[in-house]
């Protein structure tokens, strides 16, 4: 052998013996978080089964209003079949078809059981073909169709789901505008236009209502179109409208979508993007002026990196990821708002949220660069570390003292550990050119034309 031909055959085993390397970890870590899934769930079923959430440490139920709507069962659904516990799926969704009505004389609010309730039993539905789930959701969507019942189209935020009476006309872009995506999946698989005409137009409303500079506020009256709050950012109560102007438009294809988004995100860049540092953040500003009005960012404006990397922004995506994962890494887990400037904790609570690991998923899809993986096997081993309990996981308090709290969001299944699992396990696991996830990571297939 050449001397040149030694190096090559050396240099050629040294990455065959890394990339079996990397792909014995992906599996290991993808095992990992099915037996953590599946203990989490385990606790759930033990101590919770039939009510909507487990409180991890005192091992008692907690259902939002009063009655059941099943919430856990029904968020985790797809998941269960995702990572592959189809057993456990199969009764599951026995028990929901069972047991989960919503003939029921209770106030919900109608983006939290949009995003859970419905986008669960729909994303379930495709996986399953069970069409009883797709039947749910046909009533449900009938039962919280009185809520665009404003002046504007704008929905309300509270509705009866027995009397259709609604309640509480100020609301924020997050839930006038993040809707579409599971009443427009529910009116393409029932073929009634209904629902996506009523979705569509509350969000064509709210972003009719930006200001001259193209952004939106935090709080807008539905009843009158009048913004209470002036503040723009991409944090909740603002956050996920803005993923749906991208995504109304990867789904369904509708142009009116890709033209807001376009626009949208055109002013989000310019008016609150950040640099501090050589570092890339998104900050507040007020809708009006442009003025930065705050210096704060958080556990919920994680998911931003993830919409970049879909809507094709790459080196924007890499650079804002690199400062929130600064972010997490300041006290070993993100808090829920975060003062970048100062770097401080302004609010220090954990409540298991999954947007940074969300968009770590899609930086490493996209990208294949090591390092996502890498920054995701730290964040996957913190939460582990600081969140996990002998029953199941719980939120944190506070991440600087990890002192834990006595709850476990349904979206831990639907979302975190989802999240975590497609970003370790084969990449074959889901057809990614025509599925879309929802807000609350609910694969939906386009299956229509
Ligand atoms: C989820 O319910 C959804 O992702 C929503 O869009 C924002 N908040 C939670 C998770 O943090």
């Amino acid at each position: 052998m050449t001397r040149y031909a030694i190096i090559v055959f050396v240099l050629v085993t040294a990455l065959c013996s890394m990339t079996a390397a990397q792909k014995v970890d992906r599996s290991a870590l993808a095992e990992q978080v099915r037996a953590e899934f599946m203990h989490a769930w385990t606790g759930y079923k033990t101590h919770c089964w039939g009510h909507d959430d487990l409180k991890p440490l005192s091992r008692t139920c907690r259902d939002w209003y009063g009655e059941t709507l099943l919430m856990t069962a029904v968020d985790s659904l797809d998941s269960l079949y995702m990572l592959g516990f189809k057993q456990e799926a199969d009764i599951t969704r026995e028990y929901v078809v069972k047991n989960l009505s919503f003939d029921k004389s209770i106030e919900v609010q109608n983006f939290e059981i949009t995003i859970r309730i419905l986008g669960g039993l729909l994303s379930a539905y495709q996986m399953s073909n069970d069409k009883r789930l797709l039947d749910l959701a046909d009533d449900l969507g009938r039962r919280l169709l009185p809520v665009f019942d404003s002046p504007t189209g704008m929905p309300y935020k509270y509705v009866d789901l027995k009397t259709g009476k609604t309640r509480d006309p100020i609301s924020n872009p997050a839930e006038t505008g993040t809707l579409l995506l599971e009443f427009g999946t529910l009116a393409k698989l029932t073929g009634k236009t209904v629902y996506y005409a009523k979705a569509k137009r509350a969000l064509v409303e709210t972003y009719k209502r930006r200001s001259a500079i193209g952004l939106v506020g935090t709080n807008i009256n539905v009843e009158t179109g009048e913004w209470t709050n002036t503040a723009s950012h991409v944090s909740g109560e603002i956050d996920s409208y803005y993923e749906y102007l991208y995504k109304c438009w990867q789904l369904f294809g509708d142009g009116e979508c890709r033209q807001m988004w376009d626009t949208s995100i055109a002013a989000i860049n310019r008016y609150l993007a950040d640099e501090i540092d050589g570092g890339l953040w998104y900050g507040h500003a007020d809708m009006n002026t442009g003025s930065r009005t705050a210096t704060t960012t958080g556990a919920l404006d994680a998911f931003f990196p993830g919409l970049l990397v879909i809507s094709g922004d790459i080196p924007r995506a890499r650079r804002l990821q690199d400062s929130l994962y600064k972010m997490w890494q300041a006290n070993g887990i993100e808090p829920e708002v975060y003062d970048y400037r100062a770097s401080t904790v302004v609010h220090a609570g954990y409540p298991l949220r999954p947007e940074i690991v969300e968009s770590t998923y899609y930086l490493y899809r996209t990208t294949g660069d090591p390092i996502y993986f890498a920054m995701g096997k730290q964040m996957w081993g913190d939460l582990v570390k600081y969140c996990r309990t002998d029953s199941a996981y719980a939120g944190l308090k506070s991440v600087v003292t990890k002192e834990k709290q006595d709850y476990m969001h349904s979206f831990l299944f639907a979302e975190t550990f989802k999240y975590f699992y497609l970003l370790f396990a084969d990449r074959k696991l889901i057809d990614t050119k025509r599925t879309t996830f929802t807000t609350e990571a609910h694969p939906i297939r386009r299956t229509w034309k």
